[in-house]
């Protein structure tokens, strides 16, 4: 049993959002014509209070995107972003809702972030998505959203280690960075995840 995993696909995350991922919003086409073809479509959404220590607004003389400490672990700060009952914190008025069976929120711990729909950065705690997927009988999960180099990665990289079979649909996903995007490809493919296109899936 496959399940289609929509990550983060919120107006925060979309050109005109806080934290705009550049051409986020023409990954969205492409997603609605995958949900079709899944027996299961999860979604995943980034929901963090006001305040959130990731922001970089809460860290006094530190710049956006500069990596620091936090509670023993690397932290890039971001712009304020998807703070909880938000516009910018809702999914996309563009993706298709209808078929999204379950939504798992994340990041809602002000302390830490949480990249993964799984687990959050630390493995503290988890959103009980692996034994929803299992409890489904689902064995192979196929990732899209955003964004490709972290949210989509770091899910995909639980996934793998949850041991279902892992399925990054590359022109489904938007990076932040270039660079960030070509690395977690590389890893998905070195820990054993697939590297696909969506054209596989609809012909
Ligand atoms: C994300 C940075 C901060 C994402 C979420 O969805 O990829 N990135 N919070
Ligand atoms: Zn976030």
């Amino acid at each position: 049993m496959r399940a289609l995993l929509l990550i983060d696909i919120q107006v925060d995350f979309l050109p005109g959002g806080a934290l705009a991922v550049a051409d986020g919003d023409a990954i969205i086409p492409v997603v609605n014509r995958l949900q079709p073809q899944f027996d299961l479509v999860v979604a995943t959404q980034d929901w963090h209070p006001e305040g959130h220590k990731s922001f970089a607004s809460r860290h006094l003389g530190k710049n956006l995107f500069e990596v620091i400490d936090l509670n023993g672990l690397e932290q890039v700060l971001w712009p304020d972003h998807c703070v909880q009952g938000t516009p910018g914190a809702a999914l996309s008025d563009k993706l298709d809702q209808k078929r999204i069976e379950a939504i798992f929120r994340k990041g809602t711990n002000p302390e830490i972030d949480s990249y993964s729909g799984f687990y959050d950065n630390g493995r503290l705690k988890s959103t009980g998505l692996a034994d929803y997927l299992r409890g489904k009988g689902v064995t192979e999960v196929y990732l899209v959203g955003l964004a490709a180099d972290y949210c989509v990665y770091f899910s995909a990289k639980d996934a793998l280690t949850e041991a279902f079979e892992v399925y990054y649909i590359e022109d489904a996903v938007r990076a932040i960075d270039a660079n960030g995007f070509e690395i977690a490809k590389a890893d998905l493919e070195a820990r054993g995840g697939h590297i696909i296109q969506s054209q596989s899936l609809l012909a």
